[in-house]
Parts: C-alpha cells; structure tokens; sequence
C-alpha cells in the first residue's frame, strides 16, 4: 500500500444482540495493528474513534415512520453521519481508511463517506446477506440491514438517511453467504446484487470467486471499499464474533480472500473495515489478532 492508512474504532454495538463488540476496536488494537502495518512499510495514522453513545442511554425506537422494527435507527444514524465525515476527509486527503467495529450497522457510515465523491463498488464478505429491511428484519438488529442501507432499500429509500449517496447494486458483491433469512433470500434473489455462497465457493473455490467479486465491484466504478465481516470466517478460526456460523472460510482462505483483494483492487482499493470483532466471545483475542493479519493482506503482505 503506497498511500497512507488512516485507523478509525468505531465501539458500536447498538446494531447488534450481543454487549461486547463495541470492545472490538480495543481489542484489533491491542493485538498490534498499528506495528503490523508500520513493519509493511506503510505510513498508519489512528484517528481514534468515533463517539457512540451507550444503550442504556438511547431510546430502542424513536418511531418515526422509516424506522419499522429496526433498533436503535436514530442513534445509528447519528453515528454513521459522524463516521462517514471521517471517511470522507480521510479519502480526500490521499489516505485508506481502515475503519475497525464494533458491529456491521456502521458500514452504513463507511460507505455514506467513501461513496461521497464517486461511484463506488463493494465487495462484502460475510456469513449473512445483511440484506434485511426495517420492514422485514426478524431481529430488529441494524448490523443485519447494512447492504439493503446502502442500497437505499425499502423505507431506506428516501429516508434522510446516512446512506444517501446509493450505491449501484450492479457494482456489490456479498461473498461467503451460509445464514440468510427467508425475506431476505428472496429479496437477495430477485436484486442486481452478486451473491456468492458457500456453495459457490466450494465449487469454483475462493480465489475464482473472489476474483469476479472484486470485478463486479470495479467494472466502471471509481473504486472499491471491501468490508470484512469476522463471521466470514469459519468459528474454528473466528470464535469471537457475535452470530458464528459453521462451514466458513479456512485460515488460508481468508488470507487469499484479502491478498487477492489487494492484487486485484489495488490502486482502486478506496476503504476497508473489518467488524464484528467481540472480545468477549473470543479464545484470547485470537478473533483481533487474525483481524490484524488479515488486515495486512489487503494491504499488501506477502509471503513472498
Ligand atoms: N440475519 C440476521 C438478522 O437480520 C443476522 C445478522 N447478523 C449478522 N450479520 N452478523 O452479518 O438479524
Ligand atoms: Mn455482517
Ligand atoms: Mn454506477
Ligand atoms: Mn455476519
């Protein structure tokens, strides 16, 4: 990576059931991201976090007619508008944001900022589809309605929501799907969103899959911002994260996941963010470490 790192913690957990991964930007730190990165060379600067306010002091739903069942709706924007102004200023200024969660509902602010001044293409890895709506949400759980945001979906549609930059669903790609909701798949399903499952990836294998992933999101785009959802990874590897699904990608496959990110995005790579990191579930913050590994494959570690 020739261009600086910017680090944002973002210790939302007002997006998700489970306390404890609004810790997730501690714990990412801790397990040495900063000095990860110096030793590849690259210029990283911490921003610090974002200020988020607790639970116990936020209102579930404040009723407006957009928010449906989901939780915590106003609050969540509020943060994501800070966020994505962080985004935002950081890309300006020739810097990768590498935005760390806390849980998933904030790639609704690091996409609001890295989609502020250009078509912009995601790649999403992810046990989940996060394609649920206020609408048709089970949980009520924002972190499970973050890509339909961002696509102005349903009564995100019009909303003076975070999110209103949209982005084209011709140019998302979600990979790693193994845990939709009924509502959700069929929605997935019928949208222009590339989905691939772990089926897919079991029959043409990560590498091909991620490959046309990062196509879809670069094919006529001004660049990529790839979000990295712990819960891709297979719970052997990643037990701390708040929603674990068995059957997810090996060590080696999220390593070649983000290393092919890197060769593949490269200059075109405008942000990253890698969330739902919670220490509190995890095997002596093995779940921070591996973020930081992998971490620096998208930025450019090689083994060779
Ligand atoms: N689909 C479920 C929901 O909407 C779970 C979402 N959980 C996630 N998403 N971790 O990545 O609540
Ligand atoms: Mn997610
Ligand atoms: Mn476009
Ligand atoms: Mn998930």
């Amino acid at each position: 990576m020739d261009r600086p790192v910017r680090v944002f913690g973002v210790p939302m957990d007002l997006g998700a059931d489970r306390r404890g991964v609004d810790m997730g930007p501690s714990a990412i730190r801790y397990a040495g991201l900063a000095a990860e990165l110096e030793s590849l060379g690259i210029d990283c600067d911490d921003g610090g976090n974002v200020a988020v306010p607790s639970p116990e002091r936020t209102e579930p739903d404040a009723g407006r007619p957009h928010e449906g069942r989901a939780k915590y709706l106003a609050a969540t924007e509020r943060v994501c508008r800070d966020l994505a102004d962080e985004v935002a200023d950081a890309v300006a200024d020739g810097a990768v944001p590498l935005v760390l969660g806390g849980d998933h509902s904030i790639a609704i602010g690091t996409v609001g900022g890295a989609a502020r001044d250009r078509d912009l293409g995601v790649v999403w890895f992810d046990a989940h589809g996060d394609f649920n709506t206020p609408t048709t949400t089970p949980s009520g759980n924002v972190h499970g309605m973050s890509v339909a945001a961002i696509l102005g979906r349903g009564s995100f549609a019009g909303s003076d929501w975070a999110a209103a930059p949209t982005v084209d669903p011709e140019n998302v790609a979600v990979v790693g799907l193994r845990d939709l909701d009924d509502a959700e798949r069929d929605a997935l399903r019928e949208s222009d969103v590339t989905a691939f499952s772990m089926t897919d990836v079991d029959q043409r294998g990560l590498p091909e899959v991620t490959r046309e992933a990062v196509g879809v999101a670069t094919d006529g785009t001004d660049g990529v911002h790839v979000s990295l959802d712990m819960d891709f990874l297979d719970p052997t590897e990643a037990p701390g994260v708040g929603t674990p699904v068995r059957g997810g990608a090996s060590y080696r496959e999220g390593h070649t996941a983000m290393e092919l990110v890197s060769r593949t995005a490269g200059s075109a790579l405008v942000s990253l963010e890698i969330v739902e990191v919670n220490p509190i579930l995890d095997d002596h913050n093995r779940t921070a470490e591996l973020a930081v590994e992998l971490a620096a494959s998208a930025l450019g570690k090689r083994i060779l």
